[in-house]
């Protein structure tokens, strides 16, 4: 799948949309999610153009997988969910219902989260 420029992560990137920036280094950058599932849901991602965890594991260089792994952790201490707990989450593609094609991460925390996933 072709990286789509105009999705909303990289109107982000580019200044074209507002976020709640929480951290940002060379390579990844975190903000709030919009529509948040839990007191704390951050999005981390790289500032690179990858559109899921697929293309990011085979194309990334390993300065970026590194950074963007290093800022999960630093984004969890500064928001101090990593005593009660956390959860990270990335969707890739349809079956995982994956809505914004530039990769992202997801940060959940300051709640009990209940189990991985519901039973069908
Ligand atoms: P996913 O289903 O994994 O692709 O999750 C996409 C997430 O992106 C979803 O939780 C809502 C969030 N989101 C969508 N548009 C925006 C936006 O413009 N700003 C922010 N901060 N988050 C957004």
């Amino acid at each position: 799948m072709a990286y789509d420029r105009n999705n909303v992560f990289a109107r982000i990137l580019r200044g074209e949309l507002p976020c709640s920036k929480v951290y940002e280094d060379e390579h990844t950058l975190a903000f709030r999610d919009i529509n948040p599932l839990a007191p704390t849901h951050i999005l981390v991602i790289p500032k690179g153009e990858y559109v899921s965890v697929d293309d990011f594991s085979q194309n990334a260089s390993e300065a970026e997988i590194v950074s963007l792994m290093r800022a999960i952790g630093h984004v969890a201490r500064a928001e101090g969910v990593v005593d009660d707990g956390y959860r990270i989450l990335a969707n890739h593609g349809v079956a995982a219902r994956q809505e914004v094609p530039h990769f992202h991460i997801h940060i959940f925390g300051g709640r009990d989260l209940g189990p991985m996933l519901t039973r069908r």
